[in-house]
Protein backbone atom coordinates (compact mmCIF):
# COMPACT_ATOMS: atom_id res chain seq x y z
CA UNK A 1 0.00 0.00 0.00
CA UNK A 2 1.45 3.57 -0.53
CA UNK A 3 0.81 6.71 1.18
CA UNK A 4 -0.04 8.59 -1.62
CA UNK A 5 -3.40 7.65 -2.91
CA UNK A 6 -4.03 7.71 -7.01
CA UNK A 7 -7.65 7.42 -7.93
CA UNK A 8 -6.71 5.41 -11.30
CA UNK A 9 -8.42 2.06 -10.40
CA UNK A 10 -6.42 -1.41 -9.94
CA UNK A 11 -4.23 -2.82 -12.70
CA UNK A 12 -2.56 -5.79 -11.36
CA UNK A 13 -0.98 -6.37 -14.89
CA UNK A 14 1.01 -3.34 -14.59
CA UNK A 15 4.35 -4.13 -16.82
CA UNK A 16 6.65 -4.03 -13.89
CA UNK A 17 10.51 -4.34 -12.46
CA UNK A 18 11.71 -3.55 -9.16
CA UNK A 19 13.86 -0.44 -8.72
CA UNK A 20 17.75 -1.54 -9.22
CA UNK A 21 19.70 -1.58 -6.05
CA UNK A 22 22.17 1.70 -6.34
CA UNK A 23 19.96 3.58 -8.25
CA UNK A 24 19.66 6.79 -6.48
CA UNK A 25 17.12 8.40 -8.91
CA UNK A 26 13.25 8.38 -8.61
CA UNK A 27 12.62 6.67 -11.72
CA UNK A 28 14.25 3.35 -12.90
CA UNK A 29 14.66 2.27 -16.59
CA UNK A 30 13.53 -1.30 -17.97
CA UNK A 31 16.40 -3.64 -18.10
CA UNK A 32 15.37 -4.74 -21.98
CA UNK A 33 15.19 -1.21 -23.07
CA UNK A 34 13.89 -0.29 -25.52
CA UNK A 35 11.08 -2.48 -26.21
CA UNK A 36 10.55 -0.91 -29.56
CA UNK A 37 13.34 -1.52 -32.35
CA UNK A 38 13.72 -0.08 -35.56
CA UNK A 39 11.88 -1.29 -38.43
CA UNK A 40 9.14 -2.32 -36.57
CA UNK A 41 6.75 -2.93 -39.18
CA UNK A 42 6.76 -2.75 -42.98
CA UNK A 43 6.97 0.97 -44.52
CA UNK A 44 7.97 1.90 -40.87
CA UNK A 45 11.54 2.85 -40.21
CA UNK A 46 10.92 3.97 -36.22
CA UNK A 47 8.54 3.94 -33.51
CA UNK A 48 8.62 6.10 -30.89
CA UNK A 49 6.65 8.89 -28.93
CA UNK A 50 4.02 6.31 -28.34
CA UNK A 51 0.68 6.23 -25.71
CA UNK A 52 -1.07 3.12 -24.28
CA UNK A 53 -3.83 2.37 -22.18
CA UNK A 54 -5.18 -1.24 -20.73
CA UNK A 55 -7.99 -2.22 -22.85
CA UNK A 56 -9.78 -5.57 -21.91
CA UNK A 57 -7.40 -7.65 -20.04
CA UNK A 58 -4.90 -6.18 -21.99
CA UNK A 59 -3.60 -3.13 -23.31
CA UNK A 60 -3.68 -1.16 -26.85
CA UNK A 61 -1.71 2.18 -28.16
CA UNK A 62 -1.55 4.83 -30.79
CA UNK A 63 2.38 4.57 -32.23
CA UNK A 64 3.66 7.54 -33.98
CA UNK A 65 5.19 5.70 -36.55
CA UNK A 66 7.82 7.38 -39.35
CA UNK A 67 6.86 5.80 -42.37
CA UNK A 68 9.75 5.32 -44.76
CA UNK A 69 9.19 7.80 -47.09
CA UNK A 70 9.82 10.33 -44.10
CA UNK A 71 5.96 11.05 -43.22
CA UNK A 72 5.03 10.55 -39.23
CA UNK A 73 1.56 8.80 -38.72
CA UNK A 74 -0.19 7.14 -36.34
CA UNK A 75 -0.62 3.04 -36.23
CA UNK A 76 -2.70 1.20 -33.46
CA UNK A 77 -0.94 -1.68 -31.67
CA UNK A 78 -1.83 -4.14 -29.03
CA UNK A 79 -0.42 -6.33 -26.25
CA UNK A 80 -1.02 -8.73 -24.07
CA UNK A 81 1.82 -7.44 -21.64
CA UNK A 82 2.55 -3.82 -22.38
CA UNK A 83 5.98 -4.82 -23.43
CA UNK A 84 5.40 -6.51 -26.28
CA UNK A 85 3.36 -5.27 -29.13
CA UNK A 86 1.67 -5.88 -32.88
CA UNK A 87 0.57 -3.40 -34.66
CA UNK A 88 -2.06 -2.92 -37.62
CA UNK A 89 -0.17 -2.87 -41.32
CA UNK A 90 -2.59 0.21 -42.18
CA UNK A 91 -2.15 3.52 -40.26
CA UNK A 92 -5.59 4.38 -38.38
CA UNK A 93 -8.00 4.71 -40.89
CA UNK A 94 -9.83 8.40 -39.75
CA UNK A 95 -13.46 9.65 -40.37
CA UNK A 96 -15.24 12.39 -40.27
CA UNK A 97 -18.50 12.74 -38.61
CA UNK A 98 -20.63 11.68 -41.36
CA UNK A 99 -18.19 8.91 -41.29
CA UNK A 100 -16.18 9.48 -44.55
CA UNK A 101 -12.04 8.92 -44.80
CA UNK A 102 -10.76 11.98 -43.11
CA UNK A 103 -7.06 11.65 -42.99
CA UNK A 104 -4.59 14.34 -41.13
CA UNK A 105 -1.77 15.00 -43.85
CA UNK A 106 0.72 14.28 -41.16
CA UNK A 107 0.01 13.01 -37.63
CA UNK A 108 2.62 12.54 -34.78
CA UNK A 109 3.42 12.35 -31.27
CA UNK A 110 -0.16 10.78 -30.27
CA UNK A 111 -1.55 10.54 -26.48
CA UNK A 112 -4.73 8.50 -25.53
CA UNK A 113 -6.90 8.82 -23.14
CA UNK A 114 -9.98 7.49 -21.71
CA UNK A 115 -12.49 9.97 -20.29
CA UNK A 116 -15.70 8.69 -19.25
CA UNK A 117 -16.92 6.09 -21.83
CA UNK A 118 -14.99 7.51 -24.31
CA UNK A 119 -11.15 6.84 -25.66
CA UNK A 120 -9.40 10.08 -27.01
CA UNK A 121 -6.26 10.34 -29.46
CA UNK A 122 -4.77 13.54 -29.66
CA UNK A 123 -1.99 14.51 -31.96
CA UNK A 124 0.31 17.51 -33.50
CA UNK A 125 -1.07 17.31 -37.37
CA UNK A 126 -1.25 20.59 -40.00
CA UNK A 127 -4.01 22.78 -39.66
CA UNK A 128 -2.20 25.40 -42.43
CA UNK A 129 0.64 25.23 -39.94
CA UNK A 130 0.98 22.51 -36.85
CA UNK A 131 -1.53 22.62 -34.59
CA UNK A 132 -3.68 19.52 -32.18
CA UNK A 133 -5.90 17.23 -34.02
CA UNK A 134 -8.22 14.95 -31.86
CA UNK A 135 -10.25 11.74 -32.50
CA UNK A 136 -12.91 9.74 -30.55
CA UNK A 137 -13.35 5.74 -30.22
CA UNK A 138 -15.45 3.81 -28.26
CA UNK A 139 -14.07 0.62 -30.03
CA UNK A 140 -11.05 0.81 -31.41
CA UNK A 141 -12.40 0.53 -35.04
CA UNK A 142 -13.83 3.34 -35.58
CA UNK A 143 -11.80 6.65 -34.99
CA UNK A 144 -13.79 9.98 -35.97
CA UNK A 145 -11.88 13.46 -35.57
CA UNK A 146 -13.74 16.04 -33.77
CA UNK A 147 -12.72 19.55 -34.34
CA UNK A 148 -9.47 20.70 -34.12
CA UNK A 149 -9.30 23.05 -31.14
CA UNK A 150 -6.67 25.27 -31.32
CA UNK A 151 -5.60 27.24 -33.94
CA UNK A 152 -1.53 27.04 -35.10
CA UNK A 153 1.00 26.97 -33.96
CA UNK A 154 0.37 24.40 -30.85
CA UNK A 155 2.17 21.46 -29.95
CA UNK A 156 2.18 18.93 -27.29
CA UNK A 157 -1.49 18.29 -26.41
CA UNK A 158 -2.73 16.24 -23.27
CA UNK A 159 -6.02 15.92 -22.34
CA UNK A 160 -7.01 14.88 -18.48
CA UNK A 161 -8.70 11.95 -17.64
CA UNK A 162 -12.12 13.44 -16.25
CA UNK A 163 -13.41 16.74 -16.14
CA UNK A 164 -12.95 19.15 -13.77
CA UNK A 165 -15.10 21.75 -12.98
CA UNK A 166 -17.79 19.64 -15.49
CA UNK A 167 -15.29 20.71 -17.83
CA UNK A 168 -12.73 18.78 -20.37
CA UNK A 169 -9.55 19.92 -19.65
CA UNK A 170 -6.41 19.87 -21.81
CA UNK A 171 -3.17 21.28 -21.44
CA UNK A 172 -0.78 22.42 -24.80
CA UNK A 173 1.93 24.37 -25.50
CA UNK A 174 0.95 27.29 -27.79
CA UNK A 175 4.09 27.36 -30.43
CA UNK A 176 5.76 29.02 -33.67
CA UNK A 177 6.30 27.20 -37.01
CA UNK A 178 9.45 25.80 -36.51
CA UNK A 179 11.37 24.01 -33.43
CA UNK A 180 10.11 26.48 -31.22
CA UNK A 181 12.57 28.49 -29.42
CA UNK A 182 10.15 29.02 -26.82
CA UNK A 183 7.56 27.16 -24.84
CA UNK A 184 5.59 27.35 -21.62
CA UNK A 185 2.84 25.27 -20.73
CA UNK A 186 -1.26 26.53 -20.94
CA UNK A 187 -4.27 24.77 -20.32
CA UNK A 188 -8.00 25.36 -22.04
CA UNK A 189 -11.18 23.86 -20.83
CA UNK A 190 -14.33 22.94 -22.64
CA UNK A 191 -18.01 21.66 -22.04
CA UNK A 192 -18.16 19.46 -25.28
CA UNK A 193 -14.75 18.90 -26.76
CA UNK A 194 -15.47 21.55 -29.59
CA UNK A 195 -15.09 25.04 -28.26
CA UNK A 196 -12.15 25.34 -26.23
CA UNK A 197 -11.76 28.18 -23.53
CA UNK A 198 -10.76 29.65 -19.69
CA UNK A 199 -6.94 29.84 -21.23
CA UNK A 200 -4.72 29.76 -18.30
CA UNK A 201 -1.01 29.26 -17.74
CA UNK A 202 0.33 26.63 -16.03
CA UNK A 203 4.03 26.42 -16.05
CA UNK A 204 6.86 28.39 -17.54
CA UNK A 205 10.05 27.02 -19.01
CA UNK A 206 12.15 27.01 -16.04
CA UNK A 207 15.08 28.77 -14.73
CA UNK A 208 16.35 25.29 -14.43
CA UNK A 209 19.52 25.06 -16.95
CA UNK A 210 17.63 21.42 -17.96
CA UNK A 211 14.14 22.77 -18.98
CA UNK A 212 15.84 26.59 -19.97
CA UNK A 213 14.32 26.42 -23.63
CA UNK A 214 10.96 24.90 -23.35
CA UNK A 215 8.24 22.57 -21.78
CA UNK A 216 5.97 20.28 -23.02
CA UNK A 217 2.60 18.12 -20.98
CA UNK A 218 3.90 14.61 -21.23
CA UNK A 219 1.23 11.82 -20.11
CA UNK A 220 -2.14 12.43 -19.24
CA UNK A 221 -2.02 13.66 -15.59
CA UNK A 222 -2.42 11.18 -12.80
CA UNK A 223 -4.72 12.01 -10.08
CA UNK A 224 -3.36 11.67 -6.69
CA UNK A 225 -3.99 12.43 -3.07
CA UNK A 226 -1.36 15.11 -3.49
CA UNK A 227 -2.88 16.92 -6.50
CA UNK A 228 -2.16 15.93 -10.48
CA UNK A 229 1.07 14.04 -10.96
CA UNK A 230 1.91 15.24 -14.37
CA UNK A 231 5.34 14.16 -16.43
CA UNK A 232 6.59 16.29 -19.06
CA UNK A 233 9.28 16.83 -20.53
CA UNK A 234 11.86 19.95 -20.35
CA UNK A 235 14.64 20.68 -23.49
CA UNK A 236 17.70 23.18 -22.64
CA UNK A 237 19.80 23.95 -25.97
CA UNK A 238 23.79 22.84 -26.27
CA UNK A 239 26.08 23.54 -28.75
CA UNK A 240 25.24 20.56 -29.89
CA UNK A 241 21.78 20.75 -30.22
CA UNK A 242 18.89 19.92 -27.61
CA UNK A 243 17.98 17.79 -24.90
CA UNK A 244 14.98 16.19 -23.95
CA UNK A 245 14.45 15.41 -20.06
CA UNK A 246 11.41 13.91 -18.21
CA UNK A 247 10.24 16.59 -15.65
CA UNK A 248 7.90 16.27 -12.95
CA UNK A 249 5.28 18.39 -11.32
CA UNK A 250 2.07 18.41 -8.83
CA UNK A 251 -0.90 20.81 -9.79
CA UNK A 252 -3.63 21.57 -7.85
CA UNK A 253 -6.67 19.10 -7.97
CA UNK A 254 -9.30 21.53 -8.88
CA UNK A 255 -7.80 24.69 -10.45
CA UNK A 256 -4.95 22.48 -12.13
CA UNK A 257 -3.09 25.84 -13.88
CA UNK A 258 -1.97 26.66 -10.14
CA UNK A 259 1.25 24.26 -9.84
CA UNK A 260 1.78 23.30 -6.38
CA UNK A 261 5.31 21.90 -6.40
CA UNK A 262 7.72 21.64 -9.34
CA UNK A 263 11.41 19.48 -9.53
CA UNK A 264 13.60 21.50 -9.67
CA UNK A 265 15.58 18.48 -11.01
CA UNK A 266 15.34 16.09 -14.29
CA UNK A 267 13.74 12.92 -12.94
CA UNK A 268 15.62 10.87 -16.19
CA UNK A 269 17.79 12.80 -18.24
CA UNK A 270 19.58 10.83 -21.70
CA UNK A 271 21.97 8.67 -20.82
CA UNK A 272 21.68 4.92 -22.37
CA UNK A 273 22.56 4.15 -26.05
CA UNK A 274 19.05 4.40 -27.04
CA UNK A 275 18.63 7.54 -25.43
CA UNK A 276 21.54 9.19 -26.78
CA UNK A 277 21.95 7.75 -30.17
CA UNK A 278 19.61 7.89 -32.83
CA UNK A 279 17.83 9.84 -35.53
CA UNK A 280 17.50 12.49 -33.10
CA UNK A 281 20.17 12.14 -30.33
CA UNK A 282 19.35 13.23 -26.67
CA UNK A 283 15.82 12.45 -26.70
CA UNK A 284 13.65 11.41 -23.67
CA UNK A 285 9.76 12.42 -24.68
CA UNK A 286 7.14 11.08 -22.08
CA UNK A 287 4.09 10.21 -23.65
CA UNK A 288 2.08 8.12 -21.29
CA UNK A 289 1.89 5.88 -18.53
CA UNK A 290 -0.26 3.21 -16.88
CA UNK A 291 -0.76 2.97 -13.13
CA UNK A 292 -1.77 0.67 -10.23
CA UNK A 293 -4.11 2.19 -7.66
CA UNK A 294 -3.39 -1.04 -5.44
CA UNK A 295 0.74 -0.80 -5.17
CA UNK A 296 1.42 2.66 -6.27
CA UNK A 297 2.99 1.10 -9.02
CA UNK A 298 3.81 3.66 -12.33
CA UNK A 299 4.80 2.43 -15.91
CA UNK A 300 6.13 5.08 -18.39
CA UNK A 301 6.43 4.85 -21.88
CA UNK A 302 8.82 7.37 -23.33
CA UNK A 303 9.93 7.83 -26.64
CA UNK A 304 13.84 7.78 -26.82
CA UNK A 305 15.93 9.55 -28.99
CA UNK A 306 12.94 9.69 -32.41
CA UNK A 307 13.44 6.23 -32.77
CA UNK A 308 12.82 3.78 -30.17
CA UNK A 309 10.50 3.51 -27.02
CA UNK A 310 11.35 2.93 -23.36
CA UNK A 311 9.70 2.03 -20.61
CA UNK A 312 10.59 3.56 -16.56
CA UNK A 313 8.98 2.61 -13.57
CA UNK A 314 8.49 4.61 -10.49
CA UNK A 315 6.38 4.50 -7.43
CA UNK A 316 3.65 7.38 -6.66
CA UNK A 317 5.23 7.16 -2.92
CA UNK A 318 8.73 7.56 -4.42
CA UNK A 319 8.07 10.04 -7.57
CA UNK A 320 5.84 12.49 -5.02
CA UNK A 321 8.33 12.95 -2.03
CA UNK A 322 11.15 12.94 -4.62
CA UNK A 323 9.41 16.02 -6.14
CA UNK A 324 8.25 17.84 -2.95
CA UNK A 325 12.12 17.25 -1.84
CA UNK A 326 12.99 19.63 -4.62
CA UNK A 327 9.99 21.61 -5.23
CA UNK A 328 11.21 24.44 -6.94
CA UNK A 329 8.10 26.30 -7.83
CA UNK A 330 7.88 30.02 -8.71
CA UNK A 331 5.68 32.12 -7.35
CA UNK A 332 4.02 32.15 -11.80
CA UNK A 333 3.77 28.49 -11.57
CA UNK A 334 1.85 29.09 -8.15
CA UNK A 335 -0.27 31.46 -10.02
CA UNK A 336 -3.98 30.95 -11.40
CA UNK A 337 -2.06 32.10 -14.48
CA UNK A 338 -4.79 34.67 -16.08
CA UNK A 339 -3.65 38.09 -16.36
C1 LIG B 1 9.73 17.84 -30.78
C2 LIG B 1 8.72 16.92 -31.37
C3 LIG B 1 8.96 15.51 -30.89
C4 LIG B 1 10.41 15.10 -31.01
C5 LIG B 1 11.32 16.17 -30.45
C6 LIG B 1 12.78 15.85 -30.66
O1 LIG B 1 9.58 19.13 -31.30
O2 LIG B 1 8.80 16.96 -32.76
O3 LIG B 1 8.22 14.65 -31.71
O4 LIG B 1 10.61 13.92 -30.27
O5 LIG B 1 11.03 17.39 -31.07
O6 LIG B 1 13.08 15.74 -32.04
Amino acid sequence: MSNVKMICGNLPNIPWQDKPAGCDMPLWRYSENPVIGRNPLPGVARIFNSAVVPYEGGFIGVFRGEQTNGVPFIYLGRSKDGIHWEYDAEKIPFVNEKGEPFMPKYAYDPRLVKVEDTYYVIWCQDFYGASIGIAKTQDFKTFTRIENPFIPFNRNAVLFPRKIGGMFTMLSRPSDSGHTPFGDIFLSQSPDMEFWGRHRHVMSKGSNWWESVKIGGGAAPIETSEGWLLFYHGVTGTCNGFVYSIGGALLDKDEPSRVLHRCGTFLLTPEEWYEERGFVPNVCFPCATLQDEETGRIAIYYGCADSYVGMAFTTVDEVVSYIKAHDEASEEDRELGIR
